[in-house]
This record gives C-alpha cells, structure tokens and sequence, in this order.
C-alpha cells in the first residue's frame, strides 16, 4: 500500500483542488503529463449535500451524501473519461476518500446527484445506510479528547459529522464497493480522509478487501492500491501515526512545518543536512510530504502557520527543498484564489464550477492559482525525475542558510536564505557542460534565459545567488531542460 505506481521516470503528486474531470483529464494531456508529474489527488467524487446556506463552501465535499459518482466536478462517465486520458498520459489519479461519516445536519437536503436523506434518522437511503450502520448513541468529540482519549476520537462524531461503523459488515461492503469500483475504472489509490478518526484495525480489513489496480489500465499485475492516510500528529496526542503505518502510508505534516519555518527564516538551512526520521519524521517510505494541504492554507485542520502561495518567494524555496531532497513521496498544492476561508471554487451563479482559463504565459485565469504551472515548481519536478532515485551528495553549507547540494551525478541545488550574497565555487557532481538555471529560466533555442552555470571536468562551478533576487535557489540538472 505505500508504492504510488507512479509511471517509469515520473514523481510528485500534485492536489488538483475542486478541479473538474474535464479540466483535469485535459490537464494531463496538455501539461502534468508532458511536464513529467507522477499523480493527482483529486476532490471527493461522490455525491455531496448541497450547501447554499455558506454559498457552496469548498468543505460540502467533506459531507458525503451518497458513493454515486456525481459532483460538481463532474458525474461518472467524466470521471472514467478522466481516469483514462491522465493514464493515457502517464499521470496516475489518487481519490480522497471520505469513509469516516456521511453528513451533518444541514438544514438543506439535496445532494450534487439528486439523493436526499433523513438526517434526523440516520438514513441514506442512496448507499444505503440506516441508523444501526452508524457509531451509538452519537457523541460529539471535544477539544480535550486528542490529547486523553482515543476511543472518543475514533467513536464520536468530529466536527458533527455522522460517524460510521466501520467494524459494521454492512458499512465495510459499502465502502469496499465503492473504493473497488474507483480501482476498477482506473485510479492507483487514496488519500483516506479523516484516518485518525477510525480504527486501525477496521482499516486494514478495509483495505485488504481492496481490488489488485487495474492492468487493464497499465498498472502490473498484483499491484497493491497507494494508501496514504490523513493522521495529524504533531506529537503529544493519544492516537499516533505510528498506528497507522502498519497499515499505509501517512501524511507527513512536520515536514511542511519544518519547512515553512525554517524558509521563513525561523530556523538556518544548515540543520536540513540531517533532513529526515533524525527530525522526528516518519520513516521515508511512510511519508507523503507536502508544504501546506486545503485546510491548513485556509486555516482549517489546526492549520495556519504553513507557507501558501500568498508568501511566494519563500514559498517556492520550501517547495523546491521538498521536491529536491529525497525524502518522502511529495505532494504539492494547486489552489483557487480565496480571502474568506470558507469560500468555495470559483463559480457561476447556479453554482457551476468555473473552469480555469490558460492564459497566453502558461499561468492559469478565473480565480484558479496553479501552482504546479509556475515556472519554479514545475521545473523541479523536473529536477526531481532527472535525480531519480540517486543519493544525496556533496552537501555543503557556510554555517548559516546558505546550503547546496547534489542528487548522485545527475542534479544540483543551492539556496540562499540568508540576507547576504553566495558566491562559492562548489562541487556539483555533475559532467563538465554549460547548464541553464531551470529556477530563473526556460531554456529557449538553446540558450538560458536565466541563469547559466558552467561545471567544469572536476564537476566544479562558480554558483551565485544574492539576497534580493526572485528566487532564492538556483538548479541544473542533467536532461534537456538544463543541459545546453
Ligand atoms: C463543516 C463546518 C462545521 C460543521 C460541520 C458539520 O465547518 O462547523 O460542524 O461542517 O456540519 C472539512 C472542514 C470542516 C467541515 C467539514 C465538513 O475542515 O470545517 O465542517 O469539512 O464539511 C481534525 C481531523 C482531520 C480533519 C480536520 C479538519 O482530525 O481529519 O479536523 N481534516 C479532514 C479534511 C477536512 C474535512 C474533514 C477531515 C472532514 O482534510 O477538509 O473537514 O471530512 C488537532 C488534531 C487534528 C484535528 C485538528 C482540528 O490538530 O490533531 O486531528 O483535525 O485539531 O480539530
Ligand atoms: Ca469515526
């Protein structure tokens, strides 16, 4: 459950946020597929209770209605359309799965497929679930219950939400069925929402019950699905990740801690030369990490305090750290424009999703902020898939926030966080060639529009970055992006 089966050549996961199927299936072909990244997560694609009370806020995703393939994003020939062409593409698909509870109380009760329920009686007729299915009496978890007490964690209803049994015979067959129909029409896994919130021990029979991926969409035979499991622990709480990675993978939320701090100049990048479990991380193969997920951007899920596309240049640096170094299986984020934390996806007025325009410069319109276009994050997938799987080597710092280092003999990175200018000669492990630096530009008609770097026979380059320039890192690596 911890191989993402991301295609040969090919890595990071990018969080494509209450994007239709249409756009993202178009996406693949004209940019996440051609620009080497290895999956997406996508928003919850079963069916939801409409919310207009709070003007279709982005969290109605977060009340499941039904496991009918119906949202705004799309309905399920969409879907499977979607899932074929980002295959075809090379870009595998990650569901968020929401199997912990179904809705609340809203006081509207339509779901995005037309589904009603009885909220006061428990019952969902559309999947169907009856009171007997649900955790009872119902109880509500409190503040005070992270820290003292799991069974109410796991047992009670967090945030109001009505909580499944998931050691009910019934409740798993549902759940199974409709995670082993998303594997069926193609997609390599799922990010479980709200794991903390179940049992380990439930879980794993969860996913045992789950279907091998599909070969008829590529996958090899007997792959298992990517299971990584949404657990917040920053330490100190009665439920610990450490329960759940005998079962999956789990998110990593120090690391984009860690990261925003220390990009924030909070803390020197010398210290990152122990990158990794010695932090108190999670073992590498447990690990999806990520900078900032959609609640901690806005504020929600105990966030705040991660680097988000609103501080860019520091931003972008953490970004680029994370995608260099090989630790962890990295995430990034794709965001719509907000102020209001609670405000959902552009739309129009019937509540239709907007679709991102692509604009004439590659960056995206219409309220959408996709970051995985800009320049910075996209040329370190590169980077990234020309590392691939080589160690990390020739670290060097000046005993401040002025770091470098490289993967194998195939990339090279260096930041300069402190308020002063780098101007070193370092080892750069790579080929004696000229380089363009993918961090400040293109290589157009072979030549840099950026930065250009020139490694000698000893694997030696002059590398300079100063305190106020755009960006606060510089890359080469080996492949025809950078290699002139
Ligand atoms: C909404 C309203 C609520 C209302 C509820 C029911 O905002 O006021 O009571 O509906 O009517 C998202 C939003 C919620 C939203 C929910 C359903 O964030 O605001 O509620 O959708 O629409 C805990 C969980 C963690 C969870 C975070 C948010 O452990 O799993 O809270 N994260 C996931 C998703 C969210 C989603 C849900 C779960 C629910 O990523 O987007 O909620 O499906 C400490 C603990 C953490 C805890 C954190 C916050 O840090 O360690 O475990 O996170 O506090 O309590
Ligand atoms: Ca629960």
């Amino acid at each position: 459950y911890k191989n993402p089966y991301y295609a040969d050549g090919r890595s990071v996961m990018v969080h494509l946020f209450e994007w239709k199927w249409d756009d993202i299936a178009l996406e693949c072909e004209r940019f996440l597929g051609p620009k080497g990244y290895g999956g997406i997560q996508i928003s919850p694609p079963n069916e939801n209770v409409v919310i207009w009370a709070n003007n279709r806020p982005w969290w109605e995703r977060y009340q499941p209605m039904s496991y009918v393939l119906v949202t705004r994003s799309g309905d399920e020939s969409q879907f499977a359309d979607m899932v074929r062409r980002c295959n075809n593409a090379g870009v595998r698909i990650y569901v968020d799965a929401v199997i912990n509870h179904m809705t609340g109380e809203p006081a509207e009760n339509v779901g995005t497929g037309g589904n009603t329920a009885v909220f006061g009686e428990w019952y969902y007729p559309a999947v169907p679930y009856r009171r007997e299915h649900f955790n009872w009496p119902p109880c509500g978890i409190e503040g005070s219950d992270y820290n003292t007490n799991a069974w109410r964690v796991r047992n009670c209803e967090l945030v109001g939400l009505k909580d499944l049994n998931q050691s009910d015979e019934h409740v798993r067959q549902m759940i199974v069925n409709f995670m082993n129909k998303l594997i069926d029409l193609g997609v390599a896994g799922f990010r479980i929402d709200a794991a903390k919130h179940m049992w380990p021990e439930d879980l794993r029979i969860i996913y045992d019950r789950l279907n091998n991926l599909s070969t008829a969409h590529g996958f090899p035979q007997n792959a298992r699905p990517y299971i990584y499991q949404e657990v917040i622990d920053y330490g100190g709480e009665a439920i610990s990740r450490n329960e759940y990675t005998p079962i999956g993978a789990v998110t990593e939320f120090k690391a984009g801690m860690e990261l925003s701090n220390a990009f924030r100049g909070s803390n020197q990048l010398r210290w990152f030369h122990s990158w990794g479990p010695s932090w108190g991380l999670l073992a590498n193969g447990d690990a999806l990490t990520f900078i900032e997920n959609h609640d901690n951007e806005r504020g929600h899920g105990g966030g705040g305090g991660v680097l988000m596309y609103k501080q860019p240049k520091p931003y972008k640096a953490a970004i680029a750290f994370l995608l260099a170094h090989p630790y962890g299986e990295p995430q990034i984020m794709s965001s719509f424009n907000f102020q209001d934390s609670e405000v959902g996806p552009p739309m129009d007025r019937y509540g239709n999703i907007i679709s991102p325009a692509i604009n004439s410069d590659g960056t995206c319109g219409n309220g959408w902020v996709c970051q995985h276009r800009w320049r910075q994050i996209h040329a370190m997938v590169g980077f990234r898939n020309a590392a691939g799987n080589t160690e990390l080597n020739n670290w060097w710092d000046n005993g401040s926030s002025q770091i470098a280092f490289s993967r194998g003999d195939r990339a090279f990175i260096a930041f300069n966080n402190d308020g002063w200018s780098l101007s070193q000669n370092l080892q750069t492990g790579l080929p004696k060639g000229t380089y363009c630096d993918v961090i400040s530009g293109d290589k157009v008609n072979n030549s840099c529009r950026g930065k250009s770097v020139t490694v000698g026979s000893d694997g030696m380059a002059q590398i300079s970055i100063g305190p106020q320039e755009y960006d606060l890192m510089l890359a080469i690596h080996i492949g025809p992006e950078s290699r002139l």
